[in-house]
């Protein structure tokens, strides 16, 4: 009987001395909320010679996590897995439905920061999307892969790495929403996908914001535009995003994806311009019909390394009453002009925000 008494008590004594230990040491690491969204840090490949070919959103959260044991010593990190898609076919709905789960979770007092695993091809938007509408200043950083899980060398699994390595850092905070790729962490602002297939992909025109290293972070200089707590934008309060459209300026062009762009409704058009954002003779006139209509025109410019637009440069703006994205391209001019219009229809005002943020 006796003897029956310890083992139970020896029992409880280490059942206990595991729940406190297991309790303590999730106490002293932060907790990171990864929401994946698919894109290639979740694609599979048939070979692991297969660096290019592979199928985008395939592997589940869960799986993510498991295949970096490693995150367990930075943060207690959970998984959930918001969509399977591969980015190109990201919607408004889409990012509607993102910005408010990661609006819900920075409020809570349990969440130190969020990553979100996502694909490349319009991670530059997400991440734009969220610095402009999520009022924390907590991390948040986005993060994708070049290479699928599945290849040689696969990019994937350090990124990750060093997008909780960073969502967990207090040095983190306030720097609006991050992207940490290729040891970069770069502003959401800033950063865009310059090639398509290399490791070294995302490049920002003003530099990154600094380096993460074996999971300590390097900063060397700060975001001027402003950004998450400093926003006048709240996903909490924006319900629907209008539809913007993108036309694109080169040589021998027409006015017919613009007009087709506002048969269809857009609100705005990014006229994504050559050279200082310059339109075409082709095209002015009808940019100035629809602006006569309601529609907004900015102009952007799609040149590779980073534009920037001003205004009556090579374009008479205030005749016309049109709009410059500054240094925005024309898929983060795409999102500002998205966001802005749930707050104001006045052209000034639009000038305004594409200043400021
Ligand atoms: N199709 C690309 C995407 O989902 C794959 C990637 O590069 O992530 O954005």
């Amino acid at each position: 009987m006796l003897k029956e008494t310890l083992t139970t008590r020896w029992l409880l004594a280490l059942l206990a001395s595991v729940l406190v230990s297991s309790a303590a040491l999730a106490a002293d690491k932060p907790n990171v909320v990864i929401l994946a969204t698919g894109g290639t840090i979740a694609g599979a490949g048939a070979e692991a010679t297969n660096s290019a070919t592979y199928q985008a959103a395939k592997v589940p959260v869960d799986k993510l996590i498991a295949g970096v044991p490693q995150l367990a010593a930075v943060a207690n990190v959970r998984g959930e897995q918001i969509f399977q898609i591969a980015s190109e076919s990201i919607t408004n709905d889409n990012l509607l439905a993102l910005g408010k789960r990661v609006s819900a979770l920075v409020k809570q007092s349990d969440v130190d920061g969020v990553v979100i695993t996502h694909g490349t091809d319009t991670l530059e938007e997400t991440a734009y999307f969220l610095n402009l509408v999520v009022h924390t200043d907590k991390p948040i950083v986005v993060v994708g892969s070049m290479r699928p899980g599945t290849a040689m060398s696969a990019d994937g699994m350090l990124n990750l790495y060093n997008a909780v390595s960073v969502a967990a850092s207090k040095d983190a905070r306030g720097k609006g929403v991050l992207v940490t790729m290729n040891d970069e962490i770069s502003s959401g602002r800033d950063v865009a996908k310059t090639v398509n297939i290399r490791t070294e992909a995302f490049k920002s025109p003003w530099g990154p914001l600094g380096m993460v290293v074996e999971g300590k972070n390097y900063w060397f200089r700060l975001p001027a535009k402003r950004h998450t707590m400093n926003s006048e934008f709240d996903i909490d309060k924006i319900e629907a995003l209008p539809s913007v459209g993108i036309a694109y300026g080169y040589g021998n062009v027409s006015d017919t994806a613009y007009r087709a762009l506002v048969a269809n409704g857009a609100k705005a058009i990014i006229h994504a311009g050559t050279g200082n954002g310059s339109v075409s003779k082709a095209v002015v006139p009808f940019l100035v019909e629809a602006r006569g209509q309601g529609v907004q025109v900015i102009r952007s410019s799609h040149v590779n390394a980073g534009g920037f637009v001003l205004r009556n440069a090579e374009q008479p703006d205030d005749k016309y009453d049109w709009v410059v994205a500054h240094d925005l391209n024309p898929q983060k001019a795409r999102i500002l002009a998205t966001v802005a219009l749930t707050q104001t229809q006045d052209s000034k005002e639009l000038q305004r925000m594409f200043w400021e943020y």
